[in-house]
């Protein structure tokens, strides 16, 4: 039996050990070849800290598009880890890499050791060897069927990996019909920009085509915080009349990722979105409208958080997952995690890693166990002291759950 002198190590130590799911990353499997991205010159050149650079430097926008990414990963090093310290989450997530693998994260020569060692670095033993360090054993990719660079590999076959799960992303076809229902088109689906009831059947027809070829776990969109449904618009006639039933008929959920303020800044490229408070009437429509669809959601205003929780307790065709974006920061994650446990108990995602170059798991997942410790802690020291009974055993599935079970019953996974 845990005591309250006990329990935050035993927290910890379970924690240490468990091996997690990453719910929504920008992960690729080995077999999508460059589109995974690693090594220090995408860790620093990755676009939280192109938005922190420009703060810090004279250098404008323009001038750095300019350069070679090589160069530019040199201008973020001197700028924010030489002439300041790297005192923001992205910029210690470095650090902390860095640290993981023996490698000096202080002055301009740190930077040339920190190439040669990933130079050396066999990129399939690497990527094993990073789960390993960051404790996760399967990552969720974001796989778009009508990115030119993607949707050819997977047409040409490619091998499953047990690392990788897919999920098919529906930006280009919720959010820019307009501009891509011609790649359908041309793909032989009879479709055009008006959406008749044959033009829906023909997207329903193309969704499920590529469920057969990628088996997604979910099906997944961002949405702008401007986002209402019911609305009179291509996207819920898209959403209602292909996406659900195509969900529905493959048995796996929409995520739905609210929140997005797109482009606020073009001249900083993917630096410049930003995070707007969302209508969530529009979750609660759709997870009332549709009871038979499965619902992940995450919302990137902090304001948003609180009412989230409120609806997963009105649906449970509805699961909060993670802390997104603007909000993976330990004062806000703290926040948000406790009241969904004051709220949900253990029926939510805690966290993702939202990790766009494979190293950054490392930090990002030792952030979440060193965020989460004290608070599962302090948890079980309030029902401890109401006089509940806690176990280890208890702390273990608890953990279970909330980085494993919980998505792999709302997905219908296999256990690992
Ligand atoms: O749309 C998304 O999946 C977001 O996570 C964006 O990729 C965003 O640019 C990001 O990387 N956030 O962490
Ligand atoms: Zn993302």
């Amino acid at each position: 039996m845990e005591t309250t002198a006990s329990i935050r190590q035993t927290v910890e130590e379970e924690l240490q050990t468990a091996r997690f799911i990453d719910v929504h990353t920008h992960l690729f499997k080995p077999a999508l070849g460059e589109l995974g991205l690693w090594g220090i010159d995408e860790l620093l050149t990755y676009h939280y800290l192109e938005a922190e650079l420009f703060r810090s430097s004279e250098i404008t926008p323009e001038q750095y598009w300019a350069l070679a990414k090589p160069a530019r990963a040199h201008a973020i090093w001197k700028t924010l880890f030489v002439e300041n310290t790297p005192v923001s989450e992205a910029t210690r997530g470095v650090v902390a890499v860095l640290n993981a693998f023996g490698l000096p994260s202080q002055g301009e020569k740190a930077l040339t050791e920190a190439r040669n060692f990933f130079a050396a670095q066999q990129r399939d033993d690497h990527i094993r060897r990073v789960f390993e360090m960051a404790g996760i054993d399967q990552a969720v990719m974001t796989n778009d069927p009508l990115d030119p660079a993607e949707a050819p590999l997977w047409e040409a076959g490619t091998d499953s990996d047990k690392l990788f799960l897919a999920v098919l992303r529906l930006d280009r076809i919720l959010e820019a019909w307009p501009e891509n229902w011609r790649t359908l088109a041309e793909k032989g689906f009879n479709v055009d920009l008006h959406l008749s009831c044959k033009v829906l059947s023909e997207v329903r027809r193309f969704l499920a085509n590529w469920c057969r070829i990628m088996h997604p776990i979910y099906m997944a969109v961002s949405l702008p915080d401007t986002f209402q449904y019911p609305e009179e618009s291509v996207r819920a006639h898209l959403l209602e009349d292909a996406v659900l039933p195509v969900c529905r008929e493959f048995k796996i959920p929409l995520s739905l990722m609210i929140g997005v303020r797109r482009q606020v800044n073009p001249a900083i490229r993917l630096a410049g979105d930003a995070a707007g408070k969302a209508d969530l009437r529009s979750l609660e429509n759709l997870c009332r409208n549709f009871p038979e669809n499965n619902f992940l959601a995450s919302v990137l205003s902090r304001e948003n958080q609180h009412e989230l929780c409120v609806y997963a307790r009105k649906f449970r065709n509805l699961l909060p997952f993670g802390c997104w974006w603007f909000l993976n920061n330990p004062s806000v994650v703290e926040e948000i995690t406790r009241e969904r446990i004051e709220m949900l108990g253990m029926s939510f995602i805690p966290q993702h890693s939202d990790a766009r170059v494979l190293e950054q798991v490392i930090y990002k997942w030792r952030n979440t166990r060193r965020t989460l410790a004290p608070i599962l802690a302090n948890t079980y020291t309030l029902l401890m002291e109401d006089g509940g009974h806690v176990t280890r055993e208890h702390v273990r599935a608890d953990i279970e759950r909330l980085f494993r079970g919980n998505l792999e019953r709302f997905c219908r996974l296999k256990p690992q």
